[in-house]
């Protein structure tokens, strides 16, 4: 791995320098996932949140074409108000970013990448992205699963959407290697809702019982990631057929309207919250915070 390219904030320099625990957050959520200013607020809690919860936190893009860990309140403001007219940046659009010096804002696929280059083990986020429904024919399968396989970062979400195929998601992630956990439960939480009706590969009941799961993953000394699933705390789920339905609608409008390739993830995610007037994103907020806290507190565990 190669640095060159890489800056630190200071505050995450420091406290790497000092071994003190650091945790990576995206920033794809911010400019593609959550409307302005509810975004920008999100963001800056979460590194609150973090701090909060003895971590300090490293919110990644690429600037200018630098790899980012750790970014300032401005920058942060600017990704957020910018919104889809940044660069949605996943493993591919690195070098290219680089190159022109432009901004992008990180896939979770990037943002592991870029976590790795810089030292960091542990990030949280809302959600991964998956296998999608009819990747049969279109073959729509995020670059985040491939990341996965190979790039030694664990990712804290809240499970899988169902604007994804969840057996499929599961199935491909069993293919290449990467564990599932779930934060006390048996059961793949659905993002907005805490079950799916998919096993998990392991129950872990505390931060310190994950921390020894990442450890020895690390000894064995392969590469690779690992997923780690956190239900949304009860008070902020979705009901299941509400949520249901307004997935099934915006699935069926990407469709008419031939949306494809990178724009289908921002586009799902944006109907469902109009379509739910506003209701699921306060949900996706909160499962945000709730995957912030529990993986600080992992990263204070190892
Ligand atoms: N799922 C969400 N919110 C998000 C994303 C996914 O609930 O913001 C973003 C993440 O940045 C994820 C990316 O890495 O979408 C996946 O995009 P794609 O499906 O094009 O790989
Ligand atoms: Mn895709």
């Amino acid at each position: 791995m190669n640095q060159k390219h890489l800056s630190f904030s200071e505050p995450v320099a420091k406290a790497l320098s000092q071994g003190k625990p650091v945790i990576a957050l995206e920033s794809t959520i911010i400019s593609h996932g959550m409307p302005y200013p509810q975004n920008v607020e999100t963001a800056l809690n979460c590194e609150r949140i973090a701090r909060e919860n003895g971590t300090e936190p490293a919110t990644i893009a690429v600037i200018e074409g630098r790899l980012c860990a750790g970014l300032s309140p401005a920058q942060l403001e600017y990704l957020g108000k910018a919104g889809p007219s940044v660069v949605k940046a996943s493993r591919r659009d690195l070098p290219v970013l680089i190159a022109r010096k432009q901004t992008g804002a990180t896939t979770v696929a990037a943002t592991m990448i870029i976590a790795a280059l810089a030292g960091i083990r542990v990030f949280a986020t809302g959600g991964v992205g998956g296998v999608h429904r009819g990747a049969q024919t279109s073959m729509d399968i995020s670059a985040d699963l491939e990341e996965l396989a190979k790039t030694s970062v664990a990712v804290v979400c809240a499970g899988v959407k169902s604007i994804l195929d969840l057996g499929l998601t599961l199935e491909y992630l069993e293919t290449r290697g990467v564990p599932v956990l779930g934060y006390q439960t048996d059961e793949l939480p659905a993002f907005y809702t805490d079950k799916s009706g998919f096993p998990v590969d392991a129950r872990m009941d505390s931060p310190q019982q994950i921390a020894d799961v990442l450890r020895a993953q690390c000894e064995i000394g392969y590469p690779g990631g690992m997923l780690i699933t956190n239900p949304i705390p009860a008070e902020f789920a979705m009901p299941a057929d509400v949520i249901n339905a307004a997935i099934n609608k915006a699935l069926q409008e990407a469709d008419q309207q031939h949306v494809k390739g990178k724009a289908i993830t921002p586009f799902l995610l944006d109907r469902v919250v109009q379509l739910t007037g506003g209701d699921s994103l306060n949900s996706n907020i909160q499962l945000v915070y709730n995957n912030v806290a529990l993986a600080a507190r992992i990263a204070a565990a190892l």
